[in-house]
């Protein structure tokens, strides 16, 4: 703080949202800065369990000024849903804020993402299908609608009328698919627009206020590193930002604004969708990890693919984000093994590589390097301090600090929001 961004170091799924929650409570604002509701956020507060996608999971500390930034993507009909959903468990969201900027997933960005998901076949992408790649590529090539052209209601036909005949004409002509109806999405956009009205509003002036005051804003990061559109697995990535760099674009404030980056790592690897993934376990270790972690997409109940833990992803993760300390989480998961591996390198034709490569061709031929290490007993839940935990499980956290150079400075035990261990 004040500035802080909390991210994912892997592919998404590292239990960003507990962190966050637990974080906010230090927080003046939450605030995220890409992606959509493809994020998918559990966090256990209050006795309860939240699943978020689009809100800031920082919604949950009562009252505090969540704001959804001009970088991310939004679904309206999905977001009005959440809003209902988090206060039908007694949150209120009045405090929501959205950006005038920030674009909008209409219809056929969905229906544009499953048509060339099956198109693409065994090439596909695994997307989630909430029409996220085709929202931000209009943005990118300027068709888009922003949640600011909801409110103008003369312009925003007009423009629909043009933009949906040439989607239309994609989607019937190249797809071989349904054109979609002006009306309903006019109809539907603007009763939308109506009903977030009084939360749209040039956020990073709210922001800019914030940060002239010197308050603490946490800057919330959806999915991971490794899905980022430039240093993720490209084309297996999103196609937003969740490095840190993402926040400044993402949000309107200045790159100095962000003083600390919280690095989320989970104690092991997971990734959802296709891609390449040098410690995936193919065997009953990688499905024993996948039924004690719970690990199915919390949007899509994807089975998730499993793996060790994998420095030379955090190293990556450290020299492109600039973080200043990792939060690791699900050490009880890992919990139960007599040994768990942790990969130290790669070794491709013969060589040592310490490098994250951009071509996929090489990453498919890399070998893991592993370091075997002394495991840790299942049930470490009710610890609190770090030298109550088992053996093993320390020498794992000191692996990955001497590893990575970076302080690990929270410690995630359970899924509950004092199950933590912190470590400064
Ligand atoms: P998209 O939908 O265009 O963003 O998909 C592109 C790639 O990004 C991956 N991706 C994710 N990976 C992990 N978790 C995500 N969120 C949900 C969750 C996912 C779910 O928290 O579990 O429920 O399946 C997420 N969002 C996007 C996606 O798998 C593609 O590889
Ligand atoms: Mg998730």
């Amino acid at each position: 703080m004040p500035g802080l961004v909390v991210f994912g170091s892997q592919w998404g799924d590292e239990g960003k949202g507990r962190f966050v929650d637990y974080l906010a409570g230090q927080a003046d604002m939450v605030i995220r800065y890409q992606g959509g509701n493809n994020a998918g956020h559990t966090v256990y507060a209050n006795g309860q369990e939240f699943k978020l996608r689009t809100i800031p999971s920082g919604i949950i500390s009562e009252g505090k000024p969540c704001v959804i930034g001009n970088g991310v993507v939004i679904d309206p009909a999905s977001l009005l849903k959440e809003i209902e959903y988090v206060e039908a468990k007694g949150v209120s969201a009045a405090n929501l804020h959205i950006s005038d900027r920030a674009h909008v997933i209409m219809p056929y960005h969905k229906v544009l993402d499953a048509l060339s998901e099956a198109r693409l076949g065994d090439a596909k992408i695994g997307t989630t299908g909430n029409g996220i790649g085709p929202c931000y590529a209009d943005k990118t090539s300027r068709c888009g609608f922003r949640m600011c052209d909801l409110l103008e209601e003369d312009r925003f036909s007009k423009k629909l009328k043009v933009v949906l005949e040439g989607k239309n004409e994609l989607i019937t002509k190249i797809y071989g698919g349904k054109p979609l109806s002006y009306d309903e999405i006019l109809n539907d956009y603007l009763e939308y627009g109506r009903k977030l009205k009084d939360r749209i509003e040039d956020t990073s002036l709210l922001i800019y206020d914030y940060v002239k005051q010197n308050k603490k804003i946490l800057f919330e990061g959806a999915q991971g590193m490794l899905l980022d559109l430039d240093y993720g697995t490209y084309p297996f990535v999103t196609s937003s930002h969740p490095t840190a760099g993402g926040v400044a674009c993402g949000v309107g404030v200045g790159p100095q604004v962000v003083t600390d980056v919280l690095g989320v790592v989970k104690s092991y690897t997971t990734r959802v969708g296709e891609g390449p993934f040098v410690t995936e376990l193919f065997d009953e270790t990688g499905d024993a990890i996948r039924n004690k972690g719970h690990e199915f997409g919390t949007v899509t109940g994807r089975p998730r693919r499993c793996g060790w833990l994998d420095l030379v992803i955090l190293r990556f993760a450290v020299r492109v984000s600039g973080i200043t300390a990792f939060a690791l989480s699900r050490m009880d998961t890992l919990g139960g093994f007599d040994t768990v591996k942790v990969c130290v390198g790669y070794e491709y034709e013969g060589k040592m590589v310490d490098n994250y490569p951009a071509s996929l061709e090489m990453l498919s031929k890399m070998k893991p390097v592993y370091k075997e290490m002394q495991g840790w007993r299942d049930d470490i839940s009710e610890i609190r301090n770090f030298e109550d935990l088992p053996q093993g499980a320390q020498e794992y956290v000191k692996l990955i600090e001497e590893e990575t150079g970076v302080p690990v400075a929270m410690i995630g035990v359970g899924p509950g929001r004092e199950q933590c261990v912190m470590r400064k």
